[in-house]
């Protein structure tokens, strides 16, 4: 899953970064790519049964970007390539600046603000497929001619959303505007998730905050989360027991960076399967109601396209019955062929040939 970080100037971008991933750039101007594990407890769990040689978590990609001002500022030469980027996120994470008195007061119109930039580029870009649709009209046969006419319309139908300052992930859309603006990699159409970067000394009541700005500000693709920027970069910056013993003084006991990965698996519709053995546990992410051949894939293609049939077994059903043997005696390890949907926490096998 792919990240990006954006935001106004100085909102805390950077350092929200750098506490989720623990790679530290403050001061960088272009694109930052750092990692961050998925926290899941299975994971760890199927470690100590399996004691494999490696163990894998599912991770999320975040990349840093400058402010959307200098991203959309004339010859600022970056404009391009972040864009980019950001058309080749699965959700972007808005670092809204919440740390003084000034931002807090101004953070709803600093929200509408980054959206209205985003929809500007938008609009750019459905500008630029219209001139294209255009072109192409001009030497068109019949068929083709319908489908670009259809889809001329479809661009008025969206672009007027964006006129009125509609972000394109609040409109329902038709099935077939749908494929268009997944086609055309609009930034509005992506899910968000609101990270308001609160003081050290709001970090006390994090959990009220968050609660609060989660009744303001959340909506159906967008999640919200409060979090301590400076704080947890710090922290980011220790290991071990330091790191606990600081933590137990702030009492912020879980990491602003699996609580972040927690909110994007929410806000994505995401699931975790596992696979097992003694050279290696790893977790898989999936979208909610994926098929196992889906599923297979994301392993290799090869395994999608030769796929036989699965085994699974539940998590849960594992941990009772204790060993795969026994759980094929209490018949909860069980064959799935192509149509079955994949639930959270399944431990697959897949058959294959290739
Ligand atoms: N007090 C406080 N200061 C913060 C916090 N987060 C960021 N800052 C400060 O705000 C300034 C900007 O932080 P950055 O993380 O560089 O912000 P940015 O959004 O990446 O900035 P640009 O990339 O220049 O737009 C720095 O001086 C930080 O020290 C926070 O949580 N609390
Ligand atoms: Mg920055």
């Amino acid at each position: 899953m792919d990240t990006l970080i954006i935001g106004l100037a100085q909102s805390g971008k950077s350092t929200i970064f750098s506490a989720l991933t623990r790679v530290f750039n403050l001061g960088n101007r272009g694109l930052s790519v750092g990692m961050a594990k998925v926290p899941d407890i299975r994971i760890e769990k199927l470690t100590t049964i399996y004691n494999p040689r490696k163990t894998i978590p599912a991770e999320v990609k975040y990349v840093d970007t400058p402010s959307i001002g200098d991203i959309t500022k004339q010859g600022s030469g970056v404009a391009g390539e972040v864009i980019n980027a950001i058309q080749g996120a699965d959700a972007l994470l808005h670092v809204v600046r919440y740390f003084d008195e000034e931002a807090i007061s101004s953070s709803e119109s600093d929200v509408a603000t980054l959206d209205l930039e985003l929809m500007t580029i938008d609009i750019g870009i459905l500008d630029r497929r219209a001139t294209r649709v255009t072109d192409m009209l001009k030497g068109a046969r019949s068929e083709e001619r319908l489908r670009l006419n259809q889809e001329e319309e479809s661009l008025k139908v969206i672009r007027n959303y964006l006129e009125q300052e509609i972000p394109i992930r609040d409109v329902a859309l038709s099935e077939s505007e749908k494929l268009l603006v997944s086609n055309y990699n609009l930034l509005t159409a992506k899910p968000m998730l609101l990270v308001f970067n609160i003081s050290e000394d709001q970090a006390q009541k994090m959990d009220d905050l968050e609660t609060n700005l989660k009744n303001r500000f959340s909506q159906d693709k967008r999640e919200v989360v409060a979090l301590a920027g400076q704080i947890e970069m710090e922290l980011a910056q220790l290991e071990g027991e330091d790191e606990e013993m600081f933590r137990e003084e702030y009492g912020i006991y879980e990491t602003g960076s699996d609580r972040v990965a927690k909110a994007s698996f929410n806000l994505l519709g995401l699931i975790s399967f596992f696979t097992v053995g003694e050279d290696e546990v790893r977790a898989w992410t999936v979208e909610y109601n994926s098929l196992s051949t889906k599923a297979a894939g994301k392993i290799h293609s090869d395994i999608e396209r030769g796929f036989i049939r699965a085994e699974v077994i539940s998590y849960d059903d594992f941990l009772d019955a204790g060993t795969m043997n026994q759980a094929k005696k209490n018949g909860t390890f069980r064959m799935e062929g192509k149509d079955y949907l994949v639930k959270d926490g399944d431990i697959i096998n897949f058959l294959f040939n290739v």
